[in-house]
């Protein structure tokens, strides 16, 4: 069944939407000057692409719901901290903290929350490091602090992450057979795994490429 708002209700929130829409367009912005950042500096950039989303109102609504949370555009914007999201990809899992990080020291973002789901990996076997960052939007009459959820995770890390959601789409309230349970789980070991070693190998070349006379 699914679940929405009142007309009114959902004008208002479209309101709301155009403000997270340009709360996503200010951090898509820290991460270009990172990236820049990167380039001109150190001997490779670490950030391989970037993806933002806002949730939509169907999703949104139907998190109020499953919440037991009034279902009104005011109560969203109270509530919910992930309408705005940014996904960051990275090369290796040791990326992962430095990058966070850059965001962390941004003396104009307030960490209102961190889960470090790769140091502390969930059951389901997912991984990722996620900030939740406030930022100002300053609007052509006010100013508006907005939560934008921001997650840091490697391409593997996002690989899993990908399949796993699909895959929990597709049975009902979520609950995937036991045996793809497992399989995800051992997959994400896998990953992990090979997220260590892929740096490793990238080490060997950085420490080649730094070392005079070394060969690459
Ligand atoms: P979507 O469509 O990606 O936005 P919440 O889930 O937000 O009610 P929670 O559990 O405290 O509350 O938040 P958490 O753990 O920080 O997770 C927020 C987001 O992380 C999720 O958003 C997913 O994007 C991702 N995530 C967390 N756990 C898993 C997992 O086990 N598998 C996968 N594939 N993604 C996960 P949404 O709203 O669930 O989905």
């Amino acid at each position: 069944m699914s679940v929405l708002f009142s007309t009114e209700e959902f004008a208002k929130l479209k309101d709301y939407l155009v403000l997270y829409r340009c709360a996503l367009k200010n951090m898509q912005m820290r991460v270009d000057t990172m990236q820049e950042d990167f380039n001109n500096l150190q001997t490779y950039n670490p950030i391989e692409h970037v993806k933002t989303r806002l949730k939509s109102p169907e999703s949104i609504a139907e998190k109020l719901h499953r919440r037991n949370l009034e279902l009104t555009a005011e109560s969203a914007h109270k509530n919910l901290t992930d309408v705005a999201g940014l996904r960051c990809i990275c090369s290796y899992a040791q990326d992962i903290e430095a990058i966070a990080d850059v965001f962390k020291r941004q003396p104009d973002l307030k960490l209102l929350e961190e889960k470090n789901y790769v140091k502390n990996p969930k059951v389901s076997g997912y991984r990722s490091h996620h900030l939740i960052l406030e930022v100002s939007v300053h609007m052509t009459k006010n100013t508006v602090n907005l939560p934008v959820e921001v997650q840091i995770r490697t391409q593997a890390m996002d690989f899993w992450a990908t399949l796993e959601h699909k895959v929990r789409y597709k049975y009902e309230n979520g609950e995937i057979p036991e045996h793809l349970v497992w399989d995800l789980q051992e997959c994400a070991t896998q990953i992990a795994a090979l997220d260590h070693r892929m740096w490793s190998i990238q080490d060997v070349v950085q420490v080649a490429y730094t070392e005079p006379n070394g060969e690459a």
